[in-house]
C-alpha cells in the first residue's frame, strides 16, 4: 500500500484523472472518467479506425453535489479548486441535469441506461433489479465487464442499500454501510481501527458539543483526522487501483459520499467560510403563489421558515441542494436547482482542456457516451444519446433537451431556455431563463406560450411504468409510512 503522503486526495485529483469525465448527480456530482492516453482510442470515438489500445475508465460521483462548484458558477463564496482544475482538463456541460432529483433513481437510471419512468424505481426503496426492466439489465459496468475490462469500486456507486455483486469483480468494503455483502473479492482495510467508533453514516467520530440540528439537517464540525473520513479512504483505494499493474483495461467507479448529509466534516473545513461572510441565495416570498399544488406540495417552505427563524440559514449555506431557493430545502424538486448538477468529461485526444458545452444533456447519456468513447458495440436499448459529438465540439448542433423524472407521472424538460414541468394531473410550470433565472415567474397559464409548451411536451415519456416493487429495512418504519402516505 502506498504511503498515504505520496499521494494525497488533492493530488488524486491532479495526477491520477489523467482523462476525467464528471457528471454530477442531483443530488449527486458524480465524475465520471476516462483515463489513459492513447491516440488510437480517440480515433476510435471520432469513427476513425479501431484503436489498438482500448481506454480505461474512471468513473468519480459525489453525491448531491450542487452546482455550488467554482467551473459552475453556482455560488461566489465556494472554494472548489480541486474541482475547477478537472474541469479544465476537458469539457464542462453547463447545462447538465440529473435523471431524478433522488439518489437511488438517479443511480438506476445511469447505471441501467434507463429513465425512472421506463424501470418504475421512483424512490430510494425501490431495488432496481426488483423492476420489470432492470431484473436482467446489464448496467453500464457489467457491460464494460462483458467486453473485457475488469471492474472494481470503492463507495457510493449504486444506492447503499442495493449495491449489485455482479456489476463488480472487485468492491472495496471501505466507506460503505453495506460493504460485507458488496461485492465478491471486496476488500476491507481493517487497519482503520477508528471503525468502530464511526457514526453510523459518516465514518467519523461524533462531536456532539458542536453538532447542529435544524429541520433535520446536521452540520457538526469534527476533530477526526482528515485521514479517517471515508471520503478519504475511498480515494485512498482508487488511488492503490490506479498504481497497480493491470492486465486488462479497466473501469474504476470512486464514489464520494459527500456533500451528502450529515455536514460532519473536519473543523477546517468549516473555519473557511465565516457565516457572516456568506451570499445567502436569492428569495422572492411569494414566489410559490403561482406553483401548482404538487410543486407546492414538494417544497418545504416550513423548513425555511424554521431555519430563518432559527438564525441558521447563514450557518446552513453549504453547497448543497435547495438552500433556501423557492423557500424550499433538500432537492426532490423538478426545478432548476435541484436538477441541474456538474458533469465534466475528458477524454484524452479528443476533448481539448477549458473547453464548455451550452448544450443541454442530461445523465441517461452517460451509458452510451462512455460505451462509444472505449469502442464497445453500442447497446442498443440504451435511452440516452452518446455526448461524443459535443466532446469533439462543444457548440456542435444539438437539437436535444435535458429531461428529469421525479416521482410517477412527473417529468420536467430543459432546453437551453426553457424549462417547462408536466405534473401528473396535467398541471404545467414554465420558465423562461433568457428573463428568469430563478425562476420565479410560472408562464404556463399564458396562452402566448402554447406553442413552446407543446415543443417541449413533445419531449416527455411516453408512457410511465407503474412503481417497482419497495424493499424496506429495520428502522425504515418510518420512512415506509410516509412513502405509503404519499402513494
Ligand atoms: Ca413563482
Amino acid at each position: 500500500m502506498p504511503d498515504k503522503s505520496s499521494l494525497n486526495r488533492r493530488q488524486f485529483l491532479q495526477r491520477a484523472f489523467a482523462g476525467a469525465a464528471t457528471l454530477g448527480l442531483s443530488g449527486s456530482l458524480a465524475h465520471a472518467a476516462a483515463a489513459k492516453a492513447a491516440k488510437e482510442a480517440a480515433a476510435k470515438a471520432t469513427g476513425a479506425a479501431a484503436a489498438a489500445k482500448p481506454f480505461n475508465v474512471l468513473f468519480i460521483v459525489s453525491d448531491d453535489l450542487n452546482d455550488w462548484v467554482g467551473a459552475f458558477g453556482g455560488n461566489p463564496d465556494t472554494q472548489t479548486p480541486n474541482l475547477d482544475r478537472l474541469c479544465k482538463r476537458g469539457v464542462t456541460f453547463q447545462r447538465a441535469y440529473t435523471c431524478s432529483p433522488l439518489c437511488n433513481p438517479t443511480r438506476a437510471a445511469i447505471l441501467t441506461g434507463h429513465m425512472a419512468s421506463s424501470t418504475g424505481v421512483y424512490d430510494n426503496r425501490q431495488p432496481f433489479r426488483q423492476s420489470e426492466r432492470g431484473k436482467d439489465a446489464v448496467t453500464l459496468p457489467q457491460y464494460f465487464m462483458q467486453h473485457g475490462y475488469y471492474t472494481a469500486a470503492a463507495g457510493k456507486i449504486y444506492h447503499m442499500h442495493f449495491p449489485d455483486p455482479q456489476s463488480w469483480n472487485e468492491y472495496s468494503t471501505d466507506g460503505t454501510d453495506k460493504g460485507k455483502s458488496a461485492g465478491p473479492q471486496g476488500e476491507s482495510d481493517k487497519s482503520k481501527k477508528s471503525k468502530k467508533d464511526k457514526t453510523k453514516d459518516d465514518g467519523l467520530k461524533p462531536n456532539d458539543d458542536e453538532k447542529v440540528t435544524v429541520a433535520s439537517i446536521e452540520w457538526e464540525k469534527l476533530d477526526t483526522p482528515e485521514e479517517e473520513t471515508t471520503d478519504y479512504t475511498i480515494a485512498d483505494y482508487c488511488i492503490r487501483q490506479l498504481q497497480k499493474k493491470h492486465d486488462k483495461p479497466f473501469f474504476l467507479g470512486c464514489g464520494f459520499r459527500k456533500p451528502h448529509l450529515p455536514w460532519a466534516v473536519p473543523r477546517k473545513y468549516f473555519d473557511k467560510f465565516p457565516p457572516d461572510k456568506l451570499t445567502l441565495p436569492k428569495v422572492k416570498e411569494d414566489d410559490l403563489a403561482d406553483v401548482p399544488s404538487i410543486g407546492k406540495a414538494w417544497a418545504k417552505p416550513e423548513v425555511h421558515e424554521e431555519i430563518v427563524k432559527a438564525g441558521k440559514w447563514r450557518e446552513a449555506v453549504g453547497a448543497y441542494w435547495h438552500l433556501g431557493e423557492k423557500l424550499h430545502w433538500h432537492k426532490s424538486t423538478l426545478w432548476e436547482e435541484a436538477d441541474r448538477a456538474p458533469l465534466t468529461i475528458t477524454v484524452p485526444g479528443l476533448t481539448q482542456p477549458g473547453g464548455q458545452c451550452a448544450r443541454t444533456v442530461d445523465f441517461i447519456s452517460i451509458y452510451p457516451t462512455l460505451v462509444e468513447l472505449c469502442g464497445l458495440p453500442p447497446k442498443k436499448d440504451n435511452e440516452g444519446v452518446s455526448l461524443a459529438p459535443l466532446l469533439k465540439q462543444p457548440d456542435a448542433p444539438w437539437d436535444r433537451p435535458a429531461t428529469t423524472d421525479f416521482q410517477y407521472g412527473n417529468t420536467a424538460v430543459r432546453s437551453e431556455r426553457w424549462r417547462y414541468i408536466h405534473y401528473k394531473d396535467g398541471t404545467e410550470e414554465l420558465y423562461d431563463h433568457d428573463a428568469d433565472e430563478m425562476e420565479w415567474t410560472n408562464l404556463a397559464d399564458d396562452p402566448k406560450y402554447d406553442g413552446v409548451k407543446k415543443d417541449l411536451a413533445r419531449w416527455l415519456p411516453k408512457r410511465y411504468t407503474k412503481d417497482s416493487p419497495h424493499q424496506y429495512f429495520p428502522g425504515d418504519e418510518k420512512k415506509q409510512k410516509k412513502d405509503v402516505d404519499a402513494e
